[in-house]
């Protein structure tokens, strides 16, 4: 019916009716429109949930650490620092992706939200931080402040209860390849992983994120006399309440290059990653450190009933035992262990300790 669609050539001859003012050509569409209907029923969609921002966690943290803060989807998001004594409440949210450590000393609670604008928060990032000079030296040395535990230690209630997956990696004699010589008590006999292999050690009374540290990692690794030197082979660790779905702990290394076959490297470099600390020495880890995880948000990981943890080897060398393979901490660096190492290639592991165990 609008005119300025009419084709008919009647209408091409009236040239005027085709450049009609648009208000003109408007009204005459209106002329023609159906009779309004009744309006549609009115309802309401509730506002979208806010995404939360995501970052490294790390218990202890080295001040050099910068985090940068993610939001799943994209979008601004609102951070604060503040002394992890004070009250959350007070904090000071400012807009920004990172937060750097550098000034900030002891345990600190950082908060982050996304800059909300038609969502709901229901839900913030939430970490205490303990920040330090640098990573953990050795427990070993007079003045340690590592809080890694000794294999004697009382506070341990629990050790691996049985296996569950045991894939070595590259590099691994098979004498080496006995993944029971990791399940039950301390003791010097260790399963190795090989180069890239991993292991999943199972507890049949579940870890439980209690107050402090939830459970400890035991490798073989030795010192050089009383300096912060340290022959280790490191594995990244996960955990899992159902053996499928795991969450890893985040790991940061500042070892800045290449480490030699059965070289030493500086454990205060280390962070967040199993056989940082010497034999006899559990590397102690906090499930609370996982809480702002996704799959823990959303209930995937049980940080109150973990029954798998599973440790995976870190090479430390790229390309190694495959081109493309990779091994990166939480910040995007390159992890260097001692490497190449063989016959015994790659994590070795002695026992896991549990500090914390559900009731
Ligand atoms: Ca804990
Ligand atoms: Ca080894």
């Amino acid at each position: 019916m609008s005119p300025t669609r009419r084709t008919t050539p009647g209408a091409l001859r009236s040239r005027a009716l085709l450049v009609l003012p648009l208000t003109a050509a408007a009204l005459l569409a209106g002329a023609c429109a159906p009779p309004p209907e009744d309006p549609p029923p009115t309802t309401t969609t509730p506002p979208a949930t806010c995404a939360v921002p995501e970052a490294p966690v790390l218990s202890v943290i080295d001040d050099d650490e910068v985090l940068s803060f993610v939001l799943p989807g994209g979008g601004v998001v609102e951070v604060a620092a503040l002394p992890a004594s004070d009250d959350p409440g007070s904090a000071t949210f400012d807009q920004t992706s990172t937060l750097a450590l550098a000034g900030l000393s002891g345990p600190t609670r950082v908060l982050a939200r996304a800059a909300a604008s038609g969502c709901v928060i229901d839900g913030i990032f939430d970490a205490v931080y303990d920040v330090r000079p640098t990573y953990t030296g050795r427990p070993d040395l007079p003045g340690s402040t590592s809080s890694a535990v000794a294999a004697t230690n009382p506070s341990i209630v629990g050790w691996a209860t049985g296996y569950s997956d045991y894939s070595p990696g590259t590099d691994v004699n098979t004498g080496f390849q006995t993944p029971t010589n990791a399940v039950g008590p301390y003791g010097t006999d260790v399963v190795v992983l090989g180069n890239s292999g991993s292991i999943t050690l199972t507890f049949a009374a579940p870890i439980t994120d209690g107050p402090g540290d939830d459970l400890a990692v035991f490798e073989n690794g030795f010192t050089n006399g009383t300096a912060e030197q340290l022959f280790t082979e490191l594995a990244y660790v996960e955990v899992s309440s159902n053996g499928t779905d795991f969450v890893r702990f985040d790991s940061a290394s500042h070892q800045p290059t290449a480490v030699g076959s059965f070289a030493f490297q500086d454990p205060r470099l280390i962070g967040g990653l199993a056989g940082k600390d010497p034999g006899g020495w559990g590397t102690v880890f906090d499930l609370g450190a996982l809480s702002n995880q996704a799959a823990v948000r959303d209930g995937t990981v049980d940080l109150s009933a973990i029954t798998h943890v599973r440790l995976r080897d870190v090479v430390g060398a790229s390309d190694y035992p495959n081109v493309g393979d990779s091994y990166l901490d939480s910040f995007g660096r390159q992890i260097f262990d001692a490497h190449l190492t063989t016959g015994s290639g790659g994590f070795d592991l002695r026992a896991v300790g549990v500090l914390n165990q559900a009731a």
